[in-house]
């Protein structure tokens, strides 16, 4: 029996990117378990991932390319060759491009793999060279981007390391147990070593319940709290006046903004007391280090974009920055030198490109954005658009156009992939090659093959050299190996890597960038923040040219961003659906929902393997006060119908008091068949823009709940 242990790194969209070594047996893997070595995944790896190769083996794997035989969402298929898939694809799309040229062509993805190669940006090459719409990826901390950018620049942070160093450490819209787990080991250390845990969020989730102090949060009004907290500061003078002069700019007129923002007008919008915001901000100013790490959740909201600018000024004012274990965490992806224009190549693209952002597919597909030409045919891979983003409606109306060719690449028949005219087999991470950064933690990570492909599946990489081919591109650099992407996938010659070589990578799996050592590293300790001005910008410089979104989420293109004004002081914008913004349509829907992430699925993977739904509960669950169900006749596990002007979903009850009143709780990632009439959370939410980085607003919804 040949038994070998394969070392390889976790594909999802999380900030852990995990070193798993995988457990190989006469070529198939039999057991995967987290790298004991690594020092962020120190030998465990999730709920979600545990069990990794029963995904792959699942039942329900696309193995073969297939057709469509049944109605269009019915989910029947039947195996075809890829040379027939191929050549279908091909003749397709010749047609459209002869009738209406390349921007009738729409490709459409994410970070269904984080892997270098194999992720965001595999397609774009040759999107960009047929001169299709780009499809900009506003999916996640897009407004956070523009607002870092704007404030302290693409700064790593503090190393997420260095938080055994913190004394007060505040989780701010952050669920770390479940959503960044491997982060838990570093604060727990830092408690042991007397920091004190403040976590900020609406839900008494597992992590808040383990904190020092839960502060709950009437969900979109961070905003307000973080400009309260910069007036206490200035009022109370528990600011670093020094830090402020060598490393900022525009403090004065920040202390005058933020005056209107006093703890009694945060009082009111937030919901918390008065005094626990004077003691949030007295015990931040004064209990050094202070640590702040922000989660995704706060963009999600009609002022996401000016929430995180807010927040941000938070640590240059107290002169966070000066400490090993103070400051701010965001992502450290910014750390990587990933050679993003080589992945992207916006060089090859038309000087004209058409751009529909990734939220408003259903609207596009409807043909209600105004498209001419229309959308004729779309290209999914890396992402679930039927389970993840807004107006599932107008997606199913578009997805079921007798007139568009659907073509999806994948692992499972999503609720997306049912849709397809032709569904392609891709590999899991156990089966393809990869080079990976992180948003948790400054560990580049390489990915072995573990095993060969099963049936025909093909790595996204592969897929793209054959399209190419069907297409007839002769360009070489569509035909490079995976091992030719790889090697041209990282700037080697960044200070960030000397030191990294990629035999040692690929050896040991992961090497640390050569950063300084996490227990001797304040980044910002010397201001040196990477924006115009080099300095911490309360006022903001990049705010002249209006809103942006940063351009790895917008395939690189230059042009046409939309450019409306910005404030270039952080401001406070209340939520655009709560009983104080929107009083009439509160008389009618009177609760809050937002549907976080699920603490065993991955954004909707897992949604249809046993393992995880066991874990998870079977049918989607909604969390409800349970005062506001008894208000309502429902009981618990009882089934209730949610509803708002935009749509409706069914699920069953779960009462908690973990939940604040006037808060409806829906975890995220469930597929259609675990809802009881096929509705999901997303036949709900709005389709408007947060005020940066045309990020969602998926949480800033109000609704009405009935049983059903
Ligand atoms: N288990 C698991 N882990 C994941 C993922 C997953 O799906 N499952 N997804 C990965 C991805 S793609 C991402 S982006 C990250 C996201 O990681 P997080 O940012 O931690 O994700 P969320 O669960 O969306 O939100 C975190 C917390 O914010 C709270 N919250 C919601 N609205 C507000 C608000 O307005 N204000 C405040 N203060 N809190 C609010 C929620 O109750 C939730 O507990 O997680 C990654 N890790
Ligand atoms: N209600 C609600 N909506 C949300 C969120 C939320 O918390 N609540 N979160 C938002 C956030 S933060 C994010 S990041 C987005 C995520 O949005 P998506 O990225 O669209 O979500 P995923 O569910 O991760 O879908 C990725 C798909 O890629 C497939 N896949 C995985 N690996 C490969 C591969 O190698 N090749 C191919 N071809 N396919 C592969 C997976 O099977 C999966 O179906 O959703 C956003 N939408
Ligand atoms: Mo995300």
């Amino acid at each position: 029996m040949a038994r070998s242990v394969v070392i390889g790194a976790c594909p999802h969209d999380c900030p852990d990117t995990c070193s798993i070594l995988t457990t190989v047996e006469d070529g198939k893997a039999i057991a995967v378990r987290g790298n004991p070595d690594h020092p962020f995944t120190r030998g465990r790896l999730c709920v979600k991932v545990n069990n990794y190769q029963d995904r792959v083996y699942s039942e329900e794997r696309v193995l073969y390319p297939m057709k469509r035989v049944g109605p269009k969402g019915s989910g029947q298929f039947a195996r075809i060759s890829w040379d027939d898939a191929l050549a279908e694809i091909a003749a397709r799309w010749k047609d459209i491009l002869a009738s209406d040229g390349a921007q009738a062509i729409l490709p459409y993805s994410y970070l269904g793999t984080q892997g270098i190669i194999n992720g965001l940006n595999v397609g774009d090459p040759l999107f960009n060279k047929l001169g299709a719409t780009v499809c900009e990826r506003t999916f996640c901390d897009s407004a956070s981007c523009t607002a870092y950018m704007m404030t302290i620049g693409h700064t790593p942070g503090v190393d997420p390391e260095s938080f055994v160093h913190s004394k007060y450490i505040v989780l701010w819209a952050c669920n770390t147990l479940s959503t960044n787990s491997h982060h838990w080991p570093f604060i727990e250390q830092a408690r042991k070593n007397g920091a004190k845990l403040v976590v900020i969020d609406p839900v008494r989730t597992r992590t808040a319940r383990l904190a020092d102090w839960h502060i709950p949060i009437r969900p979109g009004t961070d905003g307000a709290l973080a400009l309260a907290l910069i007036n206490v500061l200035i009022s109370e003078d528990l600011i670093d006046r020094d830090y402020i002069e060598k490393h900022t700019i525009g403090f004065e007129e920040l202390a005058e903004r933020a005056a209107a923002y006093t703890p009694e007008f945060a009082s009111a919008e937030t919901g918390i007391p008065v005094e626990d915001i004077l003691k949030l901000a007295r015990e931040y100013a004064t209990t050094p280090p202070a640590v702040v790490r922000i989660g995704v959740a706060v963009e999600r909201h009609a002022g996401g974009g000016q929430t995180v600018r807010a927040v941000a000024c938070l640590p240059a004012l107290i002169g966070a920055w000066r400490h090993v274990g103070g400051g701010l965490l965001q992502l450290p992806i910014w750390a990587f030198p990933v050679n993003w224009g080589g992945l992207m190549r916006p060089d090859l693209q038309p000087p004209s490109m058409r751009v529909m952002n990734s939220w408003r597919l259903g609207a596009a597909l409807t043909g209600e954005l105004g498209f001419d030409p229309p959308i004729r045919s779309l290209f999914v891979y890396n992402a679930n658009p039927m389970s993840m983003v807004t107006e599932q409606a107008k997606l199913e109306e578009g997805l079921a156009r007798e007139d568009l060719f659907t073509v999806v690449s994948e692992h499972f028949v999503t609720d997306t992939a049912r849709y397809a005219d032709i569904l392609l087999p891709a590999t899991t991470q156990l089966e393809q090659k990869d080079i990976m950064f992180s948003w948790g933690h400054l560990y580049l990570s390489y990915n072995n093959p573990a095993i060969e492909p099963l049936g025909e599946a093909v790595p996204n990489t592969e897929l793209f050299r054959r399209l190419a081919k069907a297409l007839g591109i002769d360009d070489p650099f569509f035909y490079r190996s995976d091992d030719e992407m790889i090697e041209q996938s990282m700037d080697w010659a960044s200070p960030a890597l000397e030191g990294v070589t990629l035999e040692a990578l690929k050896e040991k799996g992961y090497l640390r960038l050569n950063m300084p050592k996490a227990d001797d590293w304040a980044p910002h300790r010397d201001g040196n923040f990477p924006t115009p001005s080099g300095k911490c910008e309360f006022r903001s410089s990049l705010s002249e040219g209006g809103n942006f979104v940063v351009p790895l989420f917008r395939q690189g293109f230059g042009g046409d961003q939309s450019g409306e004004p910005v404030d270039p002081l952080p401001h406070y914008i209340a939520p655009n659906e709560s009983a104080r913004t929107a009083p009439d349509l509160a008389a009618r829907y009177p609760l809050s929902l937002i549907s976080p992430k699920s603490h065993a699925f991955l954004n909707s993977n897992y949604g249809n393997l046993p393992a995880q739904t066991a874990q998870a509960g079977e049918q989607q669950a909604v969390l409800l006060h349970p005062e506001d169900a008894a208000a309502r006749g429902i009981v618990a596990g009882a089934p209730i119908r949610v509803f708002n002007e935009r749509g409706a979903f069914e699920a069953f009850a779960t009462l908690s008091p973990d939940v604040m009143r006037g808060l409806v709780v829906a975890p995220s990632g469930y597929w259609q068949r675990s809802n009881r009439k096929g509705a999901t959370v997303h036949a709900l939410t709005p389709p408007a823009y947060a005020d940066l980085g045309r990020a969602p607003t998926f949480s800033d919804m109000l609704v009405e709940v009935a049983s059903a």
